[in-house]
């Protein structure tokens, strides 16, 4: 990629210049738009607050695995009853709860905004409230320690029906975001007869329709069989029914952490390196194979499972072989923006146009860093989901070192970086500091990679996930050659420590500043302008944007195909039920 009409601006600016790129149509009611934006600043704030509280017990977990027990400090027994509350708040709090709240405000405001709708926004603050309602209920019982089950609940360890109720009142007000995001776009599609749907529009309704197949599996377990169970209402439970249940959300709940980070890496990062976005019609395609794929692939968390046939393990093994593909194809278009990006800046070379692109800018660096994080990350899936290397890192501190570089960082890197932008868009407040932002994202990258290589290290030593190892009487780990990455592991901590203490402060010393600009063109939606665009008029588009557009049609086919990968394994299960009784062990 050589030619390129862009010009080329200073090493390290914030480049947002104004070339052929799409605009957000305006939208004259000032009072719903200012509306919209506080209701996704609620989104986004909720969301970061339950980042704080989950990321500061993160230390604690990442110190039991260099072998430090915190634990028992008088001042965390005071606050935690145990490692297994720390960790279950942990989990919740960052992988459920951060992303649920942020996804939901950011992929609610970005359609709206990017097809000028008037939307209703009094269900639109209702789903909200709704949503925390939900939140704080399911928080009473993790807080009071009768909810330590670890973020995935799995019975027959059981916790307070408040809690089972609350995560349920949760998950189903993301439902009604999927319920009105899909009808606004399907009412523009009403009076635009004729019009392609725009890229960011499509990004967001196939990510929320392949989340309405996803979640199906956890509210069924949730509404159907844990809260009566919880309630006494049945007899029992039957472990590996429910296990399967949530793994057929479980896995497909990545894809929702991970799709609404790919729209900024599509749509919005190429704008924040003076580039251009590769493809619209390949984008479109990337995401119709993520609404299509991404579900019917969850029994690869249950390889050791028993009573599962071999024979559709392995159909699942081969459908997430598949589901990698439109990801390699976002790796390969991603680097190919950035190239044509760093290009248009002056760079030359095989790799020597790496160094022209903004890294000094924090909003762009959180997020190309979690693109290589997730290189790693997404190749570590690849190996966690071939049978044969299942069993070495099953189970064992490999699988956190993953899911640490993927949602802990793909993610939430990229949600950091973009808040950077979104929310002096939102608000009309500044970014207090560059630099500040920028030694965050930069160590919380960092940290990230330092307590990756420790935890898979000690996986592939057997060192067991879920465990506090810190505390163990058992000396089986003493032989073990596991000294440095247990002390790797130990140090991620206290660079993650800093970095957050540092995000925070930025993060809160922003919103609690005082307005100053007009976020709406001070800090614009950054779209990107198209190397291929897909076009305006769906008469006269290419053949792929011409295939890709009924998403409703797609949206049945995926979970006809759910149903299929699926039915016949629970249909099974509950041929033969097997309820036993409830335990607590905390
Ligand atoms: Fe995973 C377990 C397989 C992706 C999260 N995963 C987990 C768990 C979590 C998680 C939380 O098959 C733990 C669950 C638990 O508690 O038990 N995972 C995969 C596979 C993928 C994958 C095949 N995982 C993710 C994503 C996550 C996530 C995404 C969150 C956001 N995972 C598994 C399996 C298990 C598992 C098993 C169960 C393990 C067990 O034994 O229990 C794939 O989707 C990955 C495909 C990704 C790629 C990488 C593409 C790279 C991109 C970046 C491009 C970079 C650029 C930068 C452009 C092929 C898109 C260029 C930069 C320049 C400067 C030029
Ligand atoms: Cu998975």
């Amino acid at each position: 990629m050589t030619t390129s009409p862009l010009p080329s601006p200073p090493r390290g600016a914030a480049v947002l210049d104004t070339h052929a790129a799409r605009q957000a149509p305006p939208i004259t009611d000032a009072a719903a738009l200012a509306s919209l934006k506080k209701l996704t600043q609620y989104y986004i704030v909720t969301a970061f607050l339950a980042l704080f509280v989950g990321v500061m017990i993160g230390p604690l977990q990442a110190l039991n695995y260099g072998g430090i027990n915190v634990y028992d400090l008088p001042i965390i027994r005071n606050l935690l009853k145990s490692y297994y509350q720390g960790l279950s708040l942990h989990g919740v709090l960052n992988a459920l709860v951060f992303t649920q709240f942020f996804i939901s405000g950011w992929m609610l405001y970005l359609p709206v905004r990017d097809l000028g709708a008037r939307i209703n926004l009094k269900f639109a603050w209702f789903t909200y409230l709704l949503m925390t309602a939900g939140l704080l209920m399911a928080a009473v019982p993790l807080l009071l320690n009768h909810a330590t089950l670890l973020y995935t609940f799995y019975p027959p360890m059981e916790g307070d029906a408040l809690f089972y109720i609350g995560a349920a009142i949760m998950v189903g007000s993301s439902l009604l975001v999927v319920g009105q995001v899909v009808l606004t776009w399907w009412n523009w599609k009403k009076a635009n007869p004729g019009r392609v749907t725009p890229l960011v529009t499509y990004m967001s309704v196939a990510t929320w329709m392949m989340w309405f197949v996803a979640s199906l599996g956890i509210v069924i377990e949730v509404v159907g069989v844990l809260i009566p169970w919880s309630l006494g209402l049945t007899p029992g439970v039957d472990p590996l029914l429910s296990k399967t249940l949530f793994w057929w959300t479980g896995h497909a709940i990545v894809y929702f952490w991970v799709l609404p980070a790919y729209i900024s890496w599509y749509a919005f990062i190429p704008r924040h390196a003076g580039g251009r976005t590769v493809s619209e019609p390949l984008t479109r395609l990337a995401f119709l194979l993520f609404l299509l794929n991404s579900t019917p692939v969850g029994l690869h968390h249950q390889y050791s499972d028993p009573n599962i046939s071999v024979l559709w393990k392995t159909l699942h093994m081969f459908l997430t072989f598949l589901i990698a593909i439109p990801s390699l194809l976002t790796a390969f278009s991603v680097t190919a923006s950035l190239e044509d990006a760093a290009r248009a800046r002056g760079g030359r070379g095989l790799f020597g146009w790496v160094t022209r692109l903004p890294w000094g800018n924090a909003i762009f660096s959180a997020q190309v860093l979690a693109m290589i994080s997730f290189i790693l990350g997404g190749a570590g899936g690849i190996v966690n989901a071939s049978s044969t290397f299942a069993p070495v890192v099953h189970n064992t501190a490999w699988i956190p070192g993953h899911f640490h570089i993927t949602v802990g960082t793909a993610t939430t890197l990229t949600f950091m970086g973009v808040a950077l932008w979104l929310i002096p868009h939102l608000t009309g407040k500044r970014l207090p500091s560059m630099k500040l932002a920028s030694a965050a994202v930069w160590t919380w990258f960092l940290g990230m990679m330092v307590f990756a290589l420790g935890m898979h290290w000690q996986g592939l030593y057997g060192v067991t996930r879920r465990a506090q190892i810190s505390a163990t009487a058992q000396d089986i780990y003493r032989d073990m050659p596991i000294a440095l990455p247990t002390a790797l592991t130990a140090i991620s901590g206290v660079i993650l420590l800093v970095s957050a203490v540092l995000y925070f402060y930025v993060l809160f010393r922003m919103l609690l500043s005082k307005r100053v600009d007009d976020g709406e063109v001070a800090a614009p939606i950054p779209y990107s302008e198209a190397i291929s665009p897909a076009g305006e008029n769906l008469g006269a588009a290419s053949r792929l944007v011409r295939a890709t557009e009924p998403l409703l049609a797609y949206w049945v086919l995926a979970l006809a195909l759910v149903l299929l990968m699926y039915g016949p394994v629970l249909g099974r299960m509950i041929a033969n039920l097997q309820l036993v009784p409830g335990w607590r062990l905390y």
